[in-house]
Order: structure tokens, then sequence, then C-alpha cells
């Protein structure tokens, strides 16, 4: 595979980059004390979960403290939907985002004006650790709305001095048009609806090689190191890593350096990470697999106290911003793990093999059913424009020869022709669950 043309290396933005980790962990610790302070007296949700475990904020005297604290989960913010959750008077909140998941309420998170403010100044960090200037032109393809990613991305890249385009999610078309004619350096975009617009320009024929752009930051859904290769050999460009979730803040949380793109750092004086085993709730050492649960450092509106992701990952260390430590590209969600006839099977497994086929387009769904009392897995996968229909039952085979032997499981595969799997404009619905229809 070529590598990006252009060579990019990040700057650093400010000086908590470069805090030693003594001072990091003294900071965490002050903030960490702030924090479980304002959700006892300000939450009671919290309030009540602390006395309850007999934990009061004064005993929260070591980062290893955390360990005395209760997780938690959507489902406590659902309980106390819409407001119940904020730590300052209503009046305070300037805007509120809100995630709709699939089932039950929507969760609601609220922020302050210093919030947004810390928000901006966090995305501009991750811009500029993604190889961004001031000066810079983004286009911003993440949804705008009650979706962190369009509002998150825009104000982090106005904060930092870029001209933006909030372009949204959709219009294709005319979103290519848009930057054939202003030139963006910098996308934000989800991966899966960046493929898809890498096919328009292809059959408008924009060669997205010869195209402005030259970073990427992607993020919001799962995808592998075997989607970075395809979309920085098909667009000439470096493709860095952003995770962030709504509950936290929205995008930011963590953020790939363009220069290693060895995994998301974590902005640790914002959110203190921790691995805990799902099973057990327990925390494991870094470098072990497990849930990946976040505390808030510095919210104002809407602390959290260890919130359980559901995101599966590890922690590692740092590299680009050494104090800092990376979370490893999450394999999936716990919410995402399909189980068929006893093995574990994540999407991005799937997608891996798909990628390492020629013939053969990211454009992928898992569907399970349950024909005959055993959950069966389906894998249904659209061929590249070009691939003779005759050439798809050999391809199929070999999918699911490769599920097979790698993830251990059988599964029918089903090739399909151009435009045959459903486009997102945003996260790409890797299962589909048709077992309880
Ligand atoms: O997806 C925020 C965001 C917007 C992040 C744009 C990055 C870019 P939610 O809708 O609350 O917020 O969904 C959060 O999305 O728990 C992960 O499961 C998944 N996710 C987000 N970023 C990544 C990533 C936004 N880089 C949920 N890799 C999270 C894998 C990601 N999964």
């Amino acid at each position: 595979m070529a590598l990006p043309t252009t060579d990019i290396r990040t700057d650093l933005y400010d000086d908590a980059e470069q805090w030693s980790l003594d001072e990091l962990r003294a900071r965490q610790l002050e903030r960490l004390q702030a924090t479980v302070r304002s959700s006892y007296e300000n939450v009671p949700h919290y309030r009540a979960k602390l006395e309850a475990d007999g934990v009061h904020p004064e005993d929260i005297k070591s980062l290893d403290d955390l360990q005395l604290l209760p997780f938690t989960t959507k489902a406590d913010l659902r309980a106390n939907y819409p407001f119940g959750m904020f730590a300052v008077p209503r009046e305070k909140v300037v805007r509120v985002h809100a995630s709709s998941g699939t089932t039950g309420r929507a969760t609601v998170v609220g922020y302050t004006a210093g919030d947004i403010t810390t928000w901006a100044s966090i995305v501009a960090r991750c811009i500029r650790a993604a190889g961004g200037r001031p000066g810079d032109i983004a286009h911003v393809s993440y949804g705008y709305g009650l979706f962190t990613g369009g509002l998150g991305a825009h104000y982090g890249a106005e904060h930092l001095g870029c001209t933006v385009v909030p372009a949204s999610g959709g219009n294709t078309e005319k979103q290519i048009q848009l930057i054939t004619d202003f030139k963006p350096r910098i996308i934000f975009i989800t991966p899966s609806y960046f493929l898809s617009m890498l096919d328009t320009m292809e059959k408008m024929g924009v060669d997205p090689r010869e195209a402005s752009i030259k970073i990427g930051i992607f993020g919001a859904e799962p995808w592998t190191e075997a989607m970075r290769a395809e979309i920085e050999e098909r667009a000439d460009m470096h493709a860095t890593d952003i995770f962030g979730l709504s509950e936290l803040m929205g995008p930011g949380v963590a953020q790939e350096c363009v220069e290693t793109k060895d995994g998301p750092h974590v902005w640790e004086d914002h959110f203190y990470p921790e691995i805990v085993n799902p099973l057990t709730d327990k925390p494991v050492e870094d470098g072990q697999t497990g849930e990946l649960v976040l505390t808030s450092l510095t919210k104002e509106a809407m602390p959290i106290l260890r919130y359980r992701t559901r995101d599966l990952t590890q922690l590692l260390p740092g590299t680009a911003r050494p104090n800092f430590r990376r979370m490893a590209k999450i394999t999936g969600r716990t919410d995402d793990l399909m189980i068929v006839r006893g093995v574990n099977v994540f999407p991005t497994q799937i997608e891996e093999i798909i990628l390492g086929i020629d013939g053969l387009t990211p454009h992928f769904q898992c569907v399970l059913s349950r024909p005959k009392r055993m959950d069966e897995l389906t894998v249904k996968v659209e061929a590249s424009p070009g691939v003779p229909e005759s050439a798809y039952e050999g391809m199929a085979r070999e999918v699911a020869h490769h599920i097979k032997s790698r993830i251990g499981t059988s599964a029918k595969v089903v090739v399909m022709p151009q435009d045959g799997i459903e486009r997102s404009v945003g996260k790409a619905r890797r299962i589909v669950d048709e077992r309880s229809l």
C-alpha cells in the first residue's frame, strides 16, 4: 500500500500536553476531588449512591480511591431524564445534546458556557494532534443536531482558528462539490460515510487522490487498521481516529496523533480512564482488554463518575504524548458482541477479513437470524464495481472460509452487487438482528 504522500506532523496545542507525570497526577487528583464534591453536593442521584456506600467526598485522598466510587450506567442517566443529573441550576446550562439509542428514553447531557469552551479547546487539541493548523479549512460531515459530532467538531475547529464548512451528513454529491470548490485540508466524518463519499466521488469522475483533503478525523463508530489502509490508499490522506461519547462530552475524549497512528491518546487531564472486567466489575491492569470506564475531571454542568461506556479496549502507554495513556482501537461494544453458536464475533473482525479479499468493498452487514432455534449469522457484502457476478460465489466461499478458520464459527456469506447494502450518512448499522421478528 502506498503511504500518504504528504508528511504531516503534529504540534502541541497547550501546556497540559507537556506536564510531567507528577504534575498530571496531582492535577487529576485535585480535579477528581472537586468533581466528587460537586456530584455529592449537587446531584441527588450521586448523593444517594455515595451515602448508600458510606463514601464521603473527603475519603478521596488518592487516585486509587476512585475504586470507592459507584459506577454510572446509561440506565442511571435514563432514570434521571431529562435534567436530573445536572449539578448546576438549569439556567446555567447553555446547551443540551441527547443520544437516542435504540431502546428506551434518550439520555440527555448538558453544558455550561465554561464546558462549551473547555470542549472546544479539547477538540482544538485533537485537530493539532491530527496535524491540522489554524487557517486550515475544515469540512464537517458529522451530523449537526442533538448528536454531538457536528457541533463538537465545529466549535473545536473554530476555536483553533480554522475556516469551518458545516456540511452535516447527507446530500453527498453537494458535499463533494463543496469539497472540490472550497478545497478543505481537513475532514471530520464517520469512516463508513467517508467510504460511501469516496464511491460517489469516483462515480462523479472526481479522483479522491487529487482532492485537497489531507487529514481525516474519523470516529463515532469502530473501524479497523484494514479500513485505515483502504482509506489512505484511495484518498492519499492521513486517517486518524477520534473517540468520544456524549455522556462524557462528545468527540474529543481521545485522539490519535498523526505521526504515530497507534490509537487515540486519552486526554487524561480532563477524563480519567480505567478498564474493568465487564463480568466481575473489577479493574484490570493496563494492557488487558476490558470495558472502558471514564470519569470526568473538569465538567461543570454534568460531572460523571466511572461511566460504563460498554466499549471494549485496552489502555496502553503513551507514545507521541508520553504521559497520556492510549486506548487500543476499539474492537466493539459489549452490545455489538454477536454470540454465534457459542463463539464471540464482533463486526470489526468481519471487516478485517472482507478488506483482505480483492474484489470486495467494506460495505457489509451482519444479519442475525434464528431459523431453527439456533442463531445463524449471514454476512452480506458488496462486490467492487466491475467484478463479474460469476465471481461472487467464489468470493463468498473465501469469506466464509476465513470466518471459520480465524474466528471459529460458520457463517453464510452473500456477495451482492453495488448498492446492495444500505448506506448511512453517520454511524453504519453493522448488525441487523432478525431473531425476534
Ligand atoms: O459518537 C461522539 C463522537 C462523534 C465521537 C464524532 C467521535 C466523532 P455517541 O453518539 O454518544 O457519541 O456514541 C458514543 O460511539 O461509546 C463508541 O461505542 C462509539 N465511538 C465513538 N468514537 C469511536 C471511535 C459519539 N473512534 C459511542 N472508535 C462510543 C470506535 C467509537 N467507536
